[in-house]
C-alpha cells in the first residue's frame, strides 16, 4: 500500500533558522514553501531524492499560532520529529482501507497538502505514537 516515505514533518520554533540549520548541514536544496492556513503552519521542503511515484523530503513546520497542531506539539514536547508521511497512491483508498483496521482517521476527507498534494491524518494513539500522514502527490505532467 505505501510506495515510500514522502517525508519527514519537523516542529520548528523559527523556520527560517531551521533551513538554515538544515540546508548547511545535509546539504539540502528548499523547492516549495506555503503558508497552510487549515494547518495552521508555515512550511518548507527540503528536497533528499526522488524515486516511483514521487519524491521524498524534510518538511519543517512553524506554526501559525499556540493553539494550532504544531504549536501545541512545540509547547508539549518541544522541536524534534513531528510526524511521518507515507506516500500512496490514492489516499482515499488509503484512508478506506486503513480505517478499516480500526485506525482512528483525523481527517474525514483528504485535505490540501504542500505541493498540491492531498493529505490525511492518522491519529498517533493508534500508530504506536508516530503521527502518521498519508500523502498523494500531486500528477506530474
Ligand atoms: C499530539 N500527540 C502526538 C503528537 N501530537 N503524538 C505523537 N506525535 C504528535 N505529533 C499526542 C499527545 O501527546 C497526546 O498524548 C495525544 O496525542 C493527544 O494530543 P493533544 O495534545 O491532547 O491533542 P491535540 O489537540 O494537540 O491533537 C493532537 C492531534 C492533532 C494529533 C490530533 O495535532 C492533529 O489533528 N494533527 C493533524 C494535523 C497536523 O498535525 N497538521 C500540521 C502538519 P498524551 O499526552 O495524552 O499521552 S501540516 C502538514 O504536514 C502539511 C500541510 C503537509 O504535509 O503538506
Ligand atoms: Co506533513
Amino acid at each position: 500500500m505505501f510506495m515510500r516515505i514522502d517525508h519527514i514533518g519537523i516542529a520548528c520554533r523559527d523556520l527560517e533558522e531551521k533551513i538554515e540549520l538544515f540546508s548547511r548541514t545535509f546539504e539540502l536544496t528548499v523547492v516549495a514553501r506555503e503558508v497552510n492556513e487549515e494547518q495552521g503552519v508555515k512550511e518548507a521542503m527540503l528536497h533528499i531524492a526522488d524515486g516511483e511515484g514521487g519524491g521524498s523530503y524534510i518538511q519543517l513546520l512553524e506554526p501559525l499560532s499556540d493553539d494550532s497542531p504544531v504549536g501545541k506539539f512545540l509547547a508539549k514536547r518541544g522541536e524534534g520529529v513531528h510526524h511521518v508521511a507515507f506516500g500512496v497512491p490514492d489516499v482515499e483508498e488509503a484512508m478506506a482501507t486503513i480505517g478499516e483496521k480500526g485506525v482512528r482517521l483525523l481527517d474525514e476527507r483528504p485535505r490540501h497538502g504542500s505541493m498540491g498534494s492531498q493529505i490525511a491524518f492518522l491519529h498517533p494513539k493508534d500508530v504506536g505514537g508516530m503521527l502518521t500522514e498519508l500523502v498523494q502527490a500531486a500528477k506530474q505532467d
